[in-house]
Parts: C-alpha cells; structure tokens; sequence
C-alpha cells in the first residue's frame, strides 16, 4: 500500500501534505524556546514554567537511521505534548561531532575528517527537519566547532587546576587494530568497543580524569534519581562503581622494610590465609622476587601481558603463576606464607596484592589445590571439606581455628577482626571501589587538542585561557592512519612552540581527548550558545537546568551518564552551578531490529529509514514506532504494520474534511455521548501520555476516531457541535505523534497554523467520569458478592478484587480454588476444588 491518488479534497497524500508544512513550519520556527507562544523573539523575559527535554545528541555516520526515528519519536512527543501544555520549552539538537569513525573514513577516501562530519550533519539536520521534530536550530552546536571545543578545553584546564586532570603511566588497554588506547569502559567482554578486536595491555603515559574522587557521590546522588531514572540503568552504575567494604591488612615481606597492604572483604578469614599473592606487573611482584625465581617470573610476566582482563578473572580457566622464592607474615598470628605472582590478581585493584584464603575464596581454593598449598577451614559452615570437594564455602557461619574470633559469626567476626587489627597498628577498616580514573587521551586526530605544552625546563605547562582554542592544525592530504603515536605529532610547526611560562622551546601535548568528553556538558552549553564568557552563561544553566526528561539508548546507561554526572559535580564544586546532578529523570527506549535481530549487513535484515519514510510518510513511521509498544521495549520491525499507522491517519484526516459546524460553536449543545468519550479520551490520553505510556494512549485515539466517525455517518451527524469538539480535540492529540496530519486537519477545521501551539484540550471532569459496571463473583454458581468496577478494569485487577471480599473469603472457607474465570468486566466465577 502506497499513497491514496492525489490531491483532491478527500483523498489523503502524505507527500502532498508534508511538501505544503514543511516550509510553512521552517518559517515559523515555532520552537524555540524562551519566546512566548505565537509571538515574534520576546525582549520581555518569558515567565512561563520552564522544561528542558533533551534527546542524546547524534554522532553524524550517515543519515539518520530507524534508531533515531525511534528515539527521536520520542522526545518529541514528550515535547510537544510540552509545548502545548503552554511550558517554555527548551528542545535543543546538536551533533557528537568528533570521533574515530570520521577519521577512518577520511583514511579510507583521502580526505579530511570534517569533510565527511559536516556533509553528514547537514544530511541529518534536513532529515530531522523533515521529520517534524520540534528542535529549537537557533541552539544547534557541533563538538568539532573550534568555538566549542574552546570550552572543552576550557574545562580540561579547570580540572588541572583542581589536580582533576593529570599524567602517568600505566598499564593501559590498547586497541591493536584502532592503535589506540581505551578506557575501561569502552573495553567490551576484552574486545574494542569500536572494531570488535581483542584488547591488549600497553605501558604509556596517558591522561586521566580522576573521577574516582566523586565515586562515594557518584552513588549516594542516586537516591533522588531512584524510580525516575531506570532501574537497571542504576544497578549498572552501581556496580561499575562498585563499592566494597573491607579492611586493609599490613603483611611484612621478609627482607623488605616495608610492609604490604592488601584489600580484603573478608578480615574475618585471616587466620585462614595460607599463601599471599601479588599481581605479576605490580612494581612490587619484582621488587621482591628472589634472585632464583626472577628468570621464572619473567616469563610469566611477558606471558600475562598479553591476556585480556576477562581470561584473567575467569573462574574457569587453569590457574597459573609462579613462587616469589619469598614469604610474608601473617599480622594476627605470625605465620610465614609463600608470596606467589598470579594473573588473577590485577594491578589496579584494592592494593594489586591479596592475603589468599583457599577455604572460603574459589579462585585461591582453585590457587591452592593446583599447587599444593594447605587449605585452612575458619568458617564453620556445615558445608563439606574444601579441600576435598574443590568448592570453597563462602557462606555464613561460626569461626573456628581464629583465637579472639572463634565462635562469632560473620558481622561480629569483621567488627571484631577490625578493631584488633586497629589496635595492633596493622590494618584499618577500608572501602575501595571498582572504578578507575578515566582515561582520556587518544592517539588520534580527530579530537579536541590537549591544551597543554611540554616545556623542557617548565615541564607542564596549560595553554593560558586567552590562547583557546588549541585549533587543530589543517591536515589536508597528511597520513592519518595510525601509528600508535598520534597524527599530530607528525606536524612539526604545530608541535613547535614556545612556552607560555618562559618563552623557550616547547611541544605541544599531541593526544586528543576521548570524545565522551566533549558529550559530558553540551546539555549545558545548549543554555546559551554562543556565549564566550566562558563555555555557560551561568545565569541561564541556572534558569534551565537539570534536565528535566533525557532520553536516550541505554547502551549509554554507564559511559555518557557517569562522565556526565562526574562534570556536573566538579562544575558544582567549582561552584558554577548549584546543582549536583544534570538529568533528573531518563527514559531508555528500546531498539529498532527486525525478524528477532539487530539490523546488520551481514544479516541483511537492515531497514531504511528514509526509504519507509518514502513509501509510508513520516507521519505513519512515527506512528508506527509510537504504538508498537512501551518506549523501553524494542521494536520488532517485521510485526508491525506501517500501512495499517497510514490508513488510521487517513481516516482521522477525513473526519476533519466532515465537519461542517462553524468554529467556535458551543459544545455543550452537543451530543452527550460523544462528548464523554472525547472527554474520556482527554483525560486518559494525557495521563497515559504523562506516565510514558504512549501506545495505550495512540490505541485511545483510534477508539475516539472510530467513535467520531460513527457519530458522523449513523449518529448526531456532522453538524453537531460535539462532532468538532471532538475532531478538534483529536488534531490536538494527534499532533504530538503526527504532526502533519494534524496541521492539515487543523487548516481544514478552519484555523491557521500551527497546531502545535494551539493549546492541549482540557477535559470537563464530569463527562470524563468513567462509567461504572456492576460485577459479579460467584463461587461453583452461586452468587456471593457484588460491586461496582470501571467499565474497562484489567482481568488481574477484576481478580484481585474478588479474591479480596470478604464474602467470597468467607464463602470459600478453606477450599482450594481449582479454576477461575474471569470475564472482565462482568463476572468472576470460582470453582472450588
Ligand atoms: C581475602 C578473602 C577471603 C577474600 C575470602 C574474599 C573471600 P570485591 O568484593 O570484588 O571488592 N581481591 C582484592 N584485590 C584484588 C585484586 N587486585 N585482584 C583480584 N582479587 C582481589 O573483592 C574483594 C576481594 O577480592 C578481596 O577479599 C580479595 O580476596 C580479592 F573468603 O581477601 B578477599
Ligand atoms: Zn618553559
């Protein structure tokens, strides 16, 4: 199905209709915020309760594709339903401009990255335009602009002030394929984010945000966000945040004056610690190998560097390591363990060394029976021997073979453990989390620069404000590809300069910054475009900030939020704005995929956007990803029905065609039962709008529609004034999700444009009162109660409520229920075993 043959007045073509708003609306520029409804740009401030909605911004590959439709369906319902409920909205779009994919293509074609980015944007921007969505242009930003990333820059110098930003080196996850590092979090199941290879380890010096300064906050400002924000959104901050609660223990390494501290969760199990294992590429691990084991312990180290952190946390695999030839002292009885390196302990955790405990930890139970080490039991649990059955006993139970904790369970066993440990000087309750500081260098070119220069007698040097941005140099027809140092670093009369402090001969830093940068405070920079006080006019974060609905995918439910509530809380500290977190409620919608599987080229399943946007009209796609189901869910695109989105449009548009009542005739000499439906459909669609429940509120709609046209062919008829109220109503509604259909309904029930301020209908709560049944519950046949239920109550709920009266509980004494019929909204009958 196709479009209806063209224009004549009751034959609907969504071509001819989009081809005839579109220009009207881009002339109109209806939604920009700050103005007052209707109005030319206000010099009078705009009272009104302000909203920020905002969609995550996209990065520019291509066009648009069935994702966005979705997600830009969206936020834009949520919008416009906004601004017809009379708030000063702000709806702002921009584009993630930098990025990896820009430069490979670039490699790939010889050209410049922002060649490919800007020719994409525009794509897109036309598309969106196209697409009806109610962006506010006049905020429009791109990451890559010069006079944005001035202010990421900026802030890169404002958190190196605050020891927020600095160097060292490490052991970094390295992409072999991209050459390049990679943050942990863009590290998936020990593969590239971007390009799928295995990710190695790499000794560099890079760049780091030290976001583990907020981690305690970074979890407890979750409290405010809890029911508004998706759950499991939360849970997987949570846990990459990763909280834990232990003690630090201090064991003297023979030969070594100082001693070593390890992490524990479990103090409580000291006295069952037979063996202590340090990470193999700690600095300790060789500073402490005993001459007749450092050729062994070599080896093993260059063997470690080339397993991903995944294989080397797997319970499953074959243990490995080596003896250090040393022994540590146990702190609470004085006992010599062995010191071994082992690959299951990683570097960059608690303290990278750990008091191994076979009895109760797996992993050092798998440690121990692998290389004949003693296990201790010193939790009773009544579970059998670890050490015959190779299953450690981690559960709760009494201490034996612990001295002062023999007897106590676990709680009072820690609490016990700590103080003692306290007292003696030689361990201290600790908490430590998973998360690690944010690694934000790239060795790529198409970032935002460093602004920092390398002085030889300076050393470190920031790029005074009045000198950003640190532009990128233009690299027309140079070799992009990577080389594992960055780009940059090729252009000499970029990297040469004189140092800001003394004047001398300084390089430029060469890395550019991992792009979740520039994606961790544009929502602000959307306040006010264009200032350069700075990279926010604080006066009008202040006025629109935090967000009060962002909606986005959930594959940003850890990177983008956690980087994004990490900025706005330095940007509080720094006391620039008041708030401590940006986005006050989130939504995730789901995916678009089709036939059970995400759309890919190998598959073939991939499906066009603007190609279903030509054969169906935007209005039908919208509609179509609107009603498929809750926004969270993903969209089967193989089970919905596109054509079936066009031909209801058709018929809501022809109602508008039927009306033949004046404008602003009174209602209430209307059709009473029309007009409770309408009012009915008011009030449910807004609540279902109100609570994200979207597609109920579209199936509303299309019962208001059938109910308007049956009022027109067999009932009052077109003239009566219910039939306009309701038509009009309904243009209203539907112009949050078909904008226009809804605009060309709007003309044709007389008004000018646009529909999109024209108002929300208000309902009369009196006709919106849901009639009320009668319902009846009968137990093996017999009548037992009765009471009066909404003509639409659920099955579940109908059966709560018979399963409650007291009656009925009565009648049924202690009878089993073998069956129970439920015909909602009439009826329940039991039938008692
Ligand atoms: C002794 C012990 C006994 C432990 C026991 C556990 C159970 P979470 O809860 O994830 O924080 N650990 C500490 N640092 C480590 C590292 N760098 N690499 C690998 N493992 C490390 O884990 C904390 C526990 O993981 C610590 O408590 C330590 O083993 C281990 F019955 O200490 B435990
Ligand atoms: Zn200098």
């Amino acid at each position: 199905m196709s479009q209806a043959s063209p224009a004549t007045p009751d034959a609907y073509d969504f071509g001819t209709i989009q081809n005839k708003w579109l220009p009207v609306w881009l002339r109109m520029d209806p939604f920009r915020a700050d103005r007052l409804a209707g109005d030319a740009p206000d010099s009078e401030p705009d009272t009104r309760e302000r909203r920020y909605l905002l969609d995550m911004f996209p990065y520019p590959s291509g066009d648009l594709h069935m994702g966005h439709g979705e997600a830009y369906a969206f936020g834009d319902l949520v919008a416009r339903y906004w601004f017809q409920k009379g708030y000063n909205v702000l709806h702002p779009i921009g584009w993630d401009s930098f990025g990896l994919p820009a430069e490979n293509a670039a490699i790939r074609r010889n050209a410049h990255p922002s060649e490919w980015t800007y020719a994409n944007i525009e794509t897109q921007a036309e598309s969106f335009k196209r697409y009806g969505v109610s962006f506010d242009w006049s905020r429009r930003l791109h990451t890559s602009d010069p006079d944005y990333y001035r202010w990421t820059q900026w802030l890169f110098l404002r958190f190196y002030e605050r020891g927020l930003a600095y160097r060292r080196a490490s052991y970094v996850n390295w992409c072999p394929k991209d050459q390049t590092v990679l943050a942990n979090e863009q590290v998936i199941a020990g593969n590239c984010e971007r390009c799928g290879s295995p990710v190695t380890k790499r000794e560099l010096t890079q760049w780091y945000f030290k976001i583990t300064d907020y981690a305690q906050r970074l979890l407890d400002d979750m409290g405010p966000l809890e029911g508004r924000w998706p759950e499991r959104v939360l849970t997987m901050q949570r846990n990459w945040i990763g909280r834990s609660e232990g003690a630090y223990v201090d064991f003297v390494i023979e030969g070594r004056d100082e001693p070593v501290t390890v992490f524990t969760t479990r103090p409580d199990t000291l006295y069952g610690a037979t063996f202590f294992v340090v990470a193999p590429e700690a600095k300790l691990a060789s500073e402490i190998v005993a001459p007749s084991q450092r050729a062994a312990f070599e080896a093993y180290l260059e063997q470690v560097k080339r397993e991903t952190e995944i294989e080397r946390l797997s319970t499953e695999r074959e243990k490995t390591g080596v003896f250090l030839g040393v022994h540590a002292i146990n702190p609470v009885n004085g006992e010599r363990i062995p010191v071994w390196a082992a690959d299951y302990v990683l570097a960059d955790y608690g303290t990278g060394a750990i008091m191994a405990v076979p009895a109760h930890d797996q992993r050092d139970l798998d440690f121990a029976r692998k290389f004949d080490i003693p296990v201790r039991v010193v939790v009773d649990t009544g579970e059998p021997d670890p050490a015959e059955t190779g299953v450690a006993t981690a559960g709760e139970g009494v201490h034996v073979n612990s001295s002062l904790i023999d007897g106590l369970g676990k709680i009072d066993g820690v609490r016990t453990m700590i103080e003692a440990l306290e007292q003696r000087g030689v361990g201290k309750g600790a908490v430590t989390y998973r998360l690690r500081d944010w690694l934000i260098s790239r060795q790529r070119f198409w970032g935002c620069p460093i602004p920092i220069v390398h002085c030889p007698s300076c050393g470190e040097v920031p790029v005074p404000d009045d000198q950003l941005p640190v532009e990128l140099p233009d690299l027309r027809g140079a070799d992009l590809s990577p080389k594992g140092t960055s780009p940059l670093a090729a252009v000499s009369d970029w990297v040469q300069v004189d140092c800001p402090k003394c004047g001398g001969e300084a390089r430029r830093d060469t890395d550019t910054m991992d792009t979740f940068v520039d994606s961790s405070w544009y929502y602000l920079r959307y306040c006010s475009p264009g200032y350069d006080g700075g990279p926010f006019n604080p006066e009008d974060v202040q006025r629109w900030m935090p967000i009060d609905q962002y909606v986005g995918g959930v594959e940003h439910a850890i990177l983008h939020l956690l980087y994004s509530r990490f900025f706005t809380k330095v940007l509080h500290d720094m006391g620039v704005v008041d708030f401590t977190e940006p986005f006050k409620a989130l939504l995730n919608q789901g995916q678009v995929v089709n036939q059970g599987k995400a759309m890919s080229k190998s598959l073939g399943n991939g499906v066009d956007l603007s190609e279903q946007l030509g054969k169906y009209g935007v209005d039908a796609i919208r509609l179509t990803m609107v009603f498929a189901g809750p926004p969270e869910d993903d969209i089967d695109w193989a089970d919905v029905s596109p054509s079936g989105s066009l031909k209801f449009i058709q018929r809501a548009w022809r109602l508008a065609g039927d009306v033949t009542s004046e404008r602003g005739v009174d209602p209430a000499t209307g059709d009473t039962a029309l007009r409770k439906v309408t009012h009915r459909t008011i009030k449910e669609f807004t609540e279902h709008v109100e609570s994200f429940k979207f597609n109920v509120g579209i199936a509303r709609l299309m019962e208001l529609t059938s109910t308007i046209r049956k009022a027109i062919d067999s009932g009052p008829g077109p003239a009566d004034p219910a039939v306009r109220e309701a038509v009009e109503a309904l243009a209203v509604m539907l112009s949050v999700v078909t904008p226009y259909t809804a605009e060309d309904m709007w003309e044709r029930l007389g008004f000018e444009p646009t529909v999109a301020l024209a108002g929300w209908p208000s309902y009369d709560a009196d006709l919106a009162a849901a009639e009320s049944v009668t319902a009846v519950v009968q137990i093996a046949g017999k009548l037992r109660d009765k009471f009066d239920v909404s003509p639409d109550i659920s099955e579940d709920e109908l059966r709560q409520l018979a399963l409650a009266s007291e009656k009925v509980r009565n009648a049924l004494g202690d009878r089993e229920i073998r069956r129970l019929i439920v015909r909602a909204p009439k009826l329940v009958n039991i039938v008692p075993g």
